[in-house]
């Protein structure tokens, strides 16, 4: 059922010719087309530039088989660093000029180029993608003449590696699909009940204890019907220092995420001792007790502290995100300790015991150079720092809310944004429902700043557009891509093109094209049912 479609079945879906996913924001065709000869080598004008440039003469040599040298001599393809761009590009745009005699590509920035490149792949045949050589095609372009900015600047994908884990594999083929469509932040997932997934040297027993669960562990099988002995794993800081150089490599920042103070269970497993001192036995709203971290005991936020100092010294992006979301509060109703820390802060109710929790993770954050990303529930209270950035799941609602706060917001609601929802299908594995079904049509019609009646300034902190795999029913690398594509290439142009371009018919015309790159990708994409039904 996961399996990708083949090249032959796709060139009865693929009716134009190398068309654009994302769209870029203005596109001129010209006449006639640029042939790549087997003496072609690519003209830089700058270290920055020639550093780009080799990104893409290294993917075009493995599936044309050229040699596509990169220097300083003159040569039919051009690319460089043009500060006089800016003004038209910013910092992420670039131009494009395709010619029978040449291809000029220039932007403001190595990013700019980054991107730029990635159209001028899509400019070829989708056989471009190819890990593999590819024989008896004619590797060429139509001549276009492109300006391309993104909408938005942040153009995001989370992915859930707590409730079933991926591995490094997984994740850099992920990055590399990302990038092909000028997606720019990648969100780990990296703890929650099911599992702990970085290796923190100051508290080692999160990942000897908390990444594991199964019948010999002390974390038990938390999903229905698991019957693992031991199942998990984490990742080293060997290890993420590789991926995140992977994802810097393409022009992708990465965001970690810690869960606290609820999803927790394989922290207090870990660490017993991070609980509330009475237990108390409610559950939360995914039907897990005792889950919760004691925001009255100091100790936790030293162990938070030294947690957070790890994870700056190893992703150097200035956001970190630390959950937040669904606590249950309940789980401090009974403790003593909670009761004293109400009456010495004032605190009237269970809520503003999370709040207080949250303020003072914004310190810590703060003194460790980084900005706090939460769920939309950290913004009960209404007085975190303005520079508190909300991720606003449960709808676009509480994502204007926070807009009017003055906070930046990322919009990642449920029924546009989730990839863990059905797509509707009558053949749809087990899967999430709550947001209702998401097919790639409803993605694609997500707006992030519609409704929101908010000032052109509340309108500015509207960051962009984010979606994200959420993995209690995903159990493998397969099994996710299914979920993900062709979502995400929906999820892309939604953040990437400007509005009024944007067009669901034009979108199923060029999704062809962008399915068969998927399939060079190595990527097992749902194949879409026939257009009438979507
Ligand atoms: C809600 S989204 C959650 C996750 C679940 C997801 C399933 C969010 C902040 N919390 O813990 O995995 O729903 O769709």
């Amino acid at each position: 059922m996961f399996r990708s479609i083949s090249p032959v079945l796709l060139c009865g879906v693929a009716a134009v010719a190398q068309a654009q996913v994302p769209l870029p924001a203005s596109v001129q065709a010209g006449s006639g087309k640029f042939v790549l000869k087997a003496d072609d080598a690519i003209q830089t004008n700058s270290p920055v530039a020639a550093k780009e440039a080799e990104k893409f003469a290294a993917g075009l040599r493995t599936s044309t088989g050229l040699p596509l040298t990169v220097g300083t001599a003159q040569a039919r393809i051009r690319i460089g660093i043009d500060e006089s761009v800016r003004a038209a590009a910013g910092d992420e745009g670039y131009r494009l000029n395709v010619t029978p005699e040449q291809i000029q590509l220039t932007a403001a920035t190595a990013e700019g180029l980054y991107h730029g490149i990635q159209t001028l792949r899509q400019l070829l045949p989708p056989a471009a993608f190819s890990t593999q050589k590819v024989g008896g095609i004619e590797w060429s372009m139509g001549s276009v003449k492109i300006d391309d900015r993104p909408r938005f600047g942040w153009r995001g994908f989370m992915l859930d590696e707590s409730r079933h884990f991926f591995g490094m594999d997984y994740v850099k083929h992920l990055l590399d699909a990302m990038a092909a469509r000028k997606m720019n932040v990648f969100h780990w997932h990296l703890s929650d009940d099911d599992g702990w997934r970085i290796e923190i040297k100051s508290w080692p027993k999160l990942t000897e204890v908390g990444a594991w669960r199964g019948t010999e562990c002390a974390l038990p099988n938390t999903r229905e019907g698991e019957t693992h002995k031991r199942y998990g794993g984490f990742y080293t800081q060997e290890q993420i220092k590789e991926i995140v150089a992977y994802a810097a490599e393409r022009h992708i920042d990465i965001m970690p995420e810690l869960d606290m103070p609820g999803h927790c269970l394989a922290v207090v497993t870990a660490y017993p001792e991070t609980l509330p001192g009475t237990a108390d036995d409610s559950v939360s709203v995914q039907g897990v007790k005792s889950n919760v971290i004691s925001p009255a005991r100091e100790e936790n936020y030293k162990m938070v502290d030294d947690i957070i100092r790890e994870v700056a010294t190893l992703f150097p992006f200035q956001f970190i995100h630390v959950g937040g979301d669904e606590v249950n509060h309940n789980a401090w109703s009974k403790d003593p300790r909670i009761k004293e820390l109400m009456e010495r802060e004032n605190l009237k109710n269970l809520s503003a015991v999370q709040n207080y929790f949250t303020r003072r993770l914004e310190g810590i954050i703060s003194k460790h150079q980084r900005r706090m990303v939460g769920w939309n529930e950290i913004l009960g209270g209404g007085n975190l720092r303005p520079d508190t950035t909300v991720m606003a799941w449960t709808g676009t609602g509480p994502g204007f809310e926070a807009a009017k706060k003055g906070h930046p917001v990322i919009m990642a609601p449920g029924p546009y944004c989730y990839f863990d929802m059905g797509y509707g299908g009558p053949d749809e594995p087990k899967t999430h429902w709550w947001a209702g079904n998401v097919e790639t049509s409803k993605t694609y019609s997500f707006d992030p700043t519609a409704g929101g009646n908010l000032t052109p300034d509340q309108q500015a902190l509207i960051q962009g557009a984010h979606s994200a795999l959420w993995t209690e029913f995903v159990t493998d690398g397969e099994a996710a891509d299914y979920r993900i594509f062709p979502r995400l290439n929906a999820l892309a142009e939604v953040a990437w093109t400007p509005q009024e371009k944007r067009n669901w018919d034009d979108f199923t015309k060029r999704f062809g094209n962008d399915l068969e790159r998927l399939h060079y990708q190595g990527i097992a994409f749902r194949v879409p049912p026939p257009t009438a039904l979507w």
